[in-house]
Protein backbone atom coordinates (compact mmCIF):
# COMPACT_ATOMS: atom_id res chain seq x y z
CA UNK A 1 0.00 0.00 0.00
CA UNK A 2 2.83 2.48 0.54
CA UNK A 3 4.31 4.20 -2.03
CA UNK A 4 7.43 2.87 -3.02
CA UNK A 5 10.20 5.42 -1.47
CA UNK A 6 13.43 5.47 -3.75
CA UNK A 7 16.22 5.46 -1.82
CA UNK A 8 18.67 7.84 -2.71
CA UNK A 9 21.81 8.86 -0.27
CA UNK A 10 21.34 11.80 1.78
CA UNK A 11 17.88 12.42 0.39
CA UNK A 12 15.99 10.19 2.38
CA UNK A 13 15.44 12.90 4.86
CA UNK A 14 13.33 14.25 1.62
CA UNK A 15 11.82 12.26 0.61
CA UNK A 16 10.59 11.08 3.51
CA UNK A 17 9.48 14.61 4.58
CA UNK A 18 7.44 14.49 1.14
CA UNK A 19 5.83 11.44 1.62
CA UNK A 20 4.63 12.45 5.10
CA UNK A 21 3.54 15.84 3.85
CA UNK A 22 1.54 14.05 0.90
CA UNK A 23 0.15 11.86 3.34
CA UNK A 24 -0.88 14.81 5.28
CA UNK A 25 -2.16 16.76 1.99
CA UNK A 26 -4.46 13.45 1.18
CA UNK A 27 -5.82 13.64 4.64
CA UNK A 28 -6.76 17.30 4.34
CA UNK A 29 -8.16 16.71 1.39
CA UNK A 30 -10.19 13.86 2.62
CA UNK A 31 -11.08 15.57 5.59
CA UNK A 32 -12.75 18.44 3.08
CA UNK A 33 -14.76 15.97 1.30
CA UNK A 34 -16.36 14.81 4.74
CA UNK A 35 -16.92 18.15 5.33
CA UNK A 36 -18.42 18.81 2.06
CA UNK A 37 -20.74 15.60 2.72
CA UNK A 38 -22.33 16.65 5.60
CA UNK A 39 -22.96 19.98 4.12
CA UNK A 40 -24.34 18.44 1.74
CA UNK A 41 -26.39 15.69 3.71
CA UNK A 42 -27.34 18.97 6.08
CA UNK A 43 -28.94 20.73 3.38
CA UNK A 44 -30.58 18.03 1.53
CA UNK A 45 -32.34 16.88 4.83
CA UNK A 46 -32.76 20.64 5.82
CA UNK A 47 -34.23 21.18 2.72
CA UNK A 48 -36.46 17.68 2.16
CA UNK A 49 -37.82 18.70 5.52
CA UNK A 50 -38.67 22.14 4.68
CA UNK A 51 -40.36 20.47 1.29
CA UNK A 52 -42.19 17.84 3.67
CA UNK A 53 -45.75 18.35 3.92
CA UNK A 54 -46.86 19.38 7.22
CA UNK A 55 -47.75 16.57 9.74
CA UNK A 56 -51.18 16.57 11.20
CA UNK A 57 -52.14 14.72 14.19
CA UNK A 58 -55.70 13.84 15.14
CA UNK A 59 -56.97 11.65 18.37
CA UNK A 60 -59.82 10.03 18.14
CA UNK A 61 -60.79 6.83 20.54
CA UNK A 62 -60.75 2.88 19.46
CA UNK A 63 -62.49 0.29 21.22
CA UNK A 64 -59.90 -2.66 21.95
CA UNK A 65 -58.46 -4.81 25.31
CA UNK A 66 -55.13 -6.14 25.34
CA UNK A 67 -51.59 -5.26 23.42
CA UNK A 68 -52.79 -7.94 20.43
CA UNK A 69 -55.34 -5.33 19.94
CA UNK A 70 -53.05 -2.69 19.91
CA UNK A 71 -51.00 -4.69 17.38
CA UNK A 72 -53.64 -4.77 14.98
CA UNK A 73 -55.19 -1.64 15.73
CA UNK A 74 -52.17 0.34 15.06
CA UNK A 75 -50.95 -1.65 11.98
CA UNK A 76 -54.19 -1.27 10.15
CA UNK A 77 -53.72 2.64 10.99
CA UNK A 78 -50.14 2.45 9.71
CA UNK A 79 -51.26 0.57 6.35
CA UNK A 80 -53.23 3.63 5.63
CA UNK A 81 -51.09 5.81 3.07
CA UNK A 82 -49.66 8.93 4.29
CA UNK A 83 -49.90 7.91 7.68
CA UNK A 84 -46.58 8.32 9.33
CA UNK A 85 -47.78 7.26 13.13
CA UNK A 86 -50.23 5.30 15.27
CA UNK A 87 -50.32 4.67 19.19
CA UNK A 88 -53.49 3.40 20.66
CA UNK A 89 -53.58 3.71 24.17
CA UNK A 90 -54.94 0.46 25.55
CA UNK A 91 -56.49 2.44 29.09
CA UNK A 92 -57.21 5.29 27.54
CA UNK A 93 -58.84 3.78 24.69
CA UNK A 94 -57.66 6.31 22.63
CA UNK A 95 -55.18 6.77 19.00
CA UNK A 96 -53.35 9.32 18.34
CA UNK A 97 -52.67 9.38 14.59
CA UNK A 98 -49.72 11.54 12.59
CA UNK A 99 -50.51 11.54 9.01
CA UNK A 100 -50.26 13.98 5.54
CA UNK A 101 -53.59 15.79 5.45
CA UNK A 102 -52.93 15.91 1.94
CA UNK A 103 -52.43 12.00 1.72
CA UNK A 104 -55.16 10.70 3.91
CA UNK A 105 -57.64 12.09 7.02
CA UNK A 106 -58.43 10.99 10.16
CA UNK A 107 -61.81 9.43 8.83
CA UNK A 108 -60.27 7.20 6.49
CA UNK A 109 -57.92 6.13 9.06
CA UNK A 110 -60.79 5.38 11.03
CA UNK A 111 -62.45 3.49 8.34
CA UNK A 112 -59.34 1.25 8.07
CA UNK A 113 -59.24 0.68 11.77
CA UNK A 114 -62.78 -0.62 12.01
CA UNK A 115 -62.50 -2.39 9.04
CA UNK A 116 -59.05 -4.31 10.86
CA UNK A 117 -62.37 -5.01 13.62
CA UNK A 118 -62.38 -2.30 15.80
CA UNK A 119 -64.98 0.25 16.49
CA UNK A 120 -63.44 3.88 16.68
CA UNK A 121 -65.04 7.43 17.79
CA UNK A 122 -66.78 7.49 14.11
CA UNK A 123 -67.13 4.06 12.81
CA UNK A 124 -68.50 0.97 13.48
CA UNK A 125 -66.59 -2.34 13.17
CA UNK A 126 -68.20 -4.44 10.23
CA UNK A 127 -69.75 -7.53 12.61
CA UNK A 128 -67.48 -9.65 9.96
CA UNK A 129 -64.23 -8.21 11.26
CA UNK A 130 -65.46 -8.29 15.12
CA UNK A 131 -66.08 -11.98 14.89
CA UNK A 132 -63.05 -12.40 13.46
CA UNK A 133 -60.76 -10.82 16.16
CA UNK A 134 -59.06 -13.55 18.48
CA UNK A 135 -61.92 -13.97 21.37
CA UNK A 136 -60.02 -12.16 24.04
CA UNK A 137 -59.98 -9.36 21.79
CA UNK A 138 -63.69 -9.33 21.23
CA UNK A 139 -64.54 -5.86 23.33
CA UNK A 140 -67.56 -4.76 24.89
CA UNK A 141 -69.40 -3.29 22.53
CA UNK A 142 -70.12 -0.67 25.14
CA UNK A 143 -66.61 0.00 26.27
CA UNK A 144 -66.17 3.37 27.04
CA UNK A 145 -63.79 5.27 24.95
CA UNK A 146 -62.49 8.74 24.87
CA UNK A 147 -63.32 10.10 22.44
CA UNK A 148 -62.67 13.51 21.21
CA UNK A 149 -65.36 15.69 21.46
CA UNK A 150 -67.39 14.33 24.28
CA UNK A 151 -64.18 13.83 26.53
CA UNK A 152 -65.70 16.69 29.01
CA UNK A 153 -69.14 15.29 29.36
CA UNK A 154 -67.73 11.62 29.57
CA UNK A 155 -65.92 13.08 32.53
CA UNK A 156 -68.54 14.47 34.04
CA UNK A 157 -71.41 11.58 33.62
CA UNK A 158 -72.44 10.24 36.85
CA UNK A 159 -72.23 13.31 38.56
CA UNK A 160 -74.36 16.29 38.20
CA UNK A 161 -73.22 19.45 37.22
CU1 LIG B 1 -56.86 -7.92 22.11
Amino acid sequence: MNPPIKKLPNCGKYIFGGYMSSKLTKYNRNMKKVILALVIFATVGITSAMAQEKVTMATFGVRGNCGMCKGTIEKAAKAVDGVTNAIWDKTAKKMEVSFDAKKTSAMAIQKAVAASGYDTEKMTAPEKAYDGLHGCCQYDKDQKMTTSEKKMEDAHKGHNH
